[in-house]
This record gives structure tokens, C-alpha cells and sequence, in this order.
């Protein structure tokens, strides 16, 4: 190599190495920077990430009043069901307990049969011609036959029974927590239960039931609000928000709270009602 070739060379080693000197003092400045950025950032992702599972906005449904039926206010409703042309509702409180047949129309009761005074009458559902009613505390269910409202058996349970229905193949049962218990129809067996949740917190005092194509609807006890809740997993899928419903009748009776779901497979029927509320209103479900 020639005197100059090397000088050059050396040169440009020398600039080369100097900004590689200034290139690591600035990351070595910047370093510690750099790692408060990135766990800054990581932390916004993951609780980005966690808020948006947090915070899923469920469908919240309103409603609009197809009919209003008269209701018998003395009627403590804790079970109700729409099959074959009439409504069946169960009733609570002790020494008033029942279970009947009701005339949608004018309300008119047309059958009747009381609980003895020791129970406190809950849920109802119809489950191939036997109705099956349950009570709150006394951990007994009755079956009796439909039409005739006769008597068949009774079977028992381990938990405070709430809302009754079923999906065909199972009875679908609350206890006023956030649990659903599934009981096989015929042996009246546990078989599985769901816990409900919104966004992973447990919603408790789910009452009143429903199967309605295939979902569960359930009156959220002591609020204007039923769950529409996924019969799988417990999560509920979407609110139907019933406020104002019993104030735009101007009726203004002293009442309990809203309970007891029923639908109309046959016509798409769906009916809602209160404790002691003056009327039935048949609903059609608008979301917001
Ligand atoms: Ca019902």
C-alpha cells in the first residue's frame, strides 16, 4: 500500500470509528428511555386489550306495546307460560299460592288450584302436558297433569327454587344467584348448570325464566331489566330494558316488581308482566 492509500485509509478508518463512538454513546444515552417507552407502550396494549374485553357493550333492547291484557292484581306472579291457546301462571306469598289457567284476553281465571299454606308457589313450566311449579324455601317441586291440574308427583332439590322453564330436553331452573341448573325432566336429576356473567362479573338474582329460541330469558329480580343470557356458556348476549313499561297505562296502583316471561312459539308472541301488576303486555323487542 502507498504512503497516501494508507493515510487515506487510516482517515477513513478514524471517521468510521468516531461515528460508531457517537452511535453507541447515544443509544447507551438513550437506552434506558427506550425501555420506559416500550413497557409504557406493552402496558397501554395489554390494557387496551383488557378494557375492550371489559367493556363489551351488550345490546341493550327497548320494547313496543303490541296489546295490553288485564291482570289480576292480587296475582303475586312468579311463573309464567303461554301454551295452547291460554296463559298459566304460578303465584306466590304463603297462604296465597297458586297455580291457574288464564283467559289471555279478559284475564279471567279459569282454573285454579292453591298450594297449601306451607309453601311459597314459584316458577312454573310446561313440560310435555305436566306442569311443574316450584316453591321457594321448601326445596319441593309439583307435577301435576295440564288439563286437569290433577296431582301427579312431586320431586326435590337441594337449592331455593326461583324461575322454571326448559329447552325441550332439560329443565332450566334458577335459585336467585348468579347459577342455572339444568334437571333431567323425567328423573328430575341435576345435570349441569351454567353461572351467568356480563363481562365476566357474575349477575346474580336471576328469577323468572324463558326459552325463547334458543335463548334463556330471565327477569333480573328487584329491576326493570330481563337477560337474555346463552344457555352454553351463561354469558348474557343483550338487555331488554322494560322501563316505563306499567307507567305508560297511568295506572297508578301500588305494585311489586316486573316478573314473568312468556312466549307464543305458535304466533311469535312474547308476553311480560310484574307482581301484582293490572295488565299483561304482549312486547315486540326494538334495538337501540
Ligand atoms: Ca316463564
Amino acid at each position: 500500500m502507498k504512503p497516501d492509500t494508507l493515510k487515506n485509509f487510516v482517515k477513513e478508518r478514524m471517521k468510521i470509528t468516531r461515528k460508531e463512538n457517537i452511535l453507541k454513546s447515544n443509544l447507551r444515552k438513550m437506552g434506558i428511555p427506550i425501555i420506559i417507552f416500550c413497557i409504557i407502550n406493552s402496558l397501554f396494549l395489554f390494557v387496551n386489550a383488557s378494557s375492550s374485553i371489559d367493556l363489551e357493550i351488550l345490546p341493550i333492547y327497548s320494547y313496543r306495546v303490541i296489546n295490553t291484557y288485564p291482570h289480576d292484581s292480587n296475582a303475586f306472579t312468579q311463573g309464567l307460560v303461554f301454551e295452547n291457546g291460554f296463559l298459566y301462571e304460578g303465584t306466590g306469598l304463603y297462604r296465597s299460592s297458586s297455580l291457574r289457567r288464564v283467559e289471555l284476553e279478559t284475564g279471567t281465571i279459569l282454573q285454579i288450584s292453591p298450594l297449601p299454606d306451607k309453601y311459597f308457589g314459584e316458577g312454573i313450566t310446561i313440560f310435555e302436558n305436566k306442569i311443574i311449579q316450584l316453591t321457594w324455601k321448601s326445596n319441593i317441586g309439583f307435577v301435576y297433569e295440564r288439563n286437569t291440574f290433577n296431582k301427579l308427583n312431586n320431586f326435590k332439590y337441594s337449592f331455593e327454587g326461583w324461575g322454571i322453564t326448559h329447552d325441550g330436553k332439560r329443565l332450566i331452573i334458577s335459585d336467585g344467584t348468579s347459577i342455572i341448573h339444568f334437571l333431567d325432566p323425567n328423573t328430575f336429576k341435576e345435570i349441569g348448570q351454567i353461572k351467568v356473567f356480563e363481562n365476566n362479573t357474575p349477575v346474580n338474582k336471576i328469577n323468572e325464566l324463558e326459552y325463547v329460541k334458543g335463548e334463556i330469558y330471565a327477569n333480573i329480580w328487584q329491576t326493570n331489566r330481563i337477560a337474555r343470557i346463552d344457555p352454553r356458556s351463561g354469558r348474557i348476549i343483550g338487555w331488554i330494558d322494560l322501563t316505563g313499561i306499567l307507567e305508560e297505562t297511568n295506572d297508578a296502583e301500588e305494585v311489586d316488581v316486573l316478573n314473568g316471561i312468556a312466549y307464543d312459539a305458535v304466533h311469535d308472541r312474547l308476553f311480560v308482566t310484574g307482581k301484582l301488576w293490572p295488565y299483561i303486555f304482549e312486547i315486540q323487542l326494538i334495538k337501540n
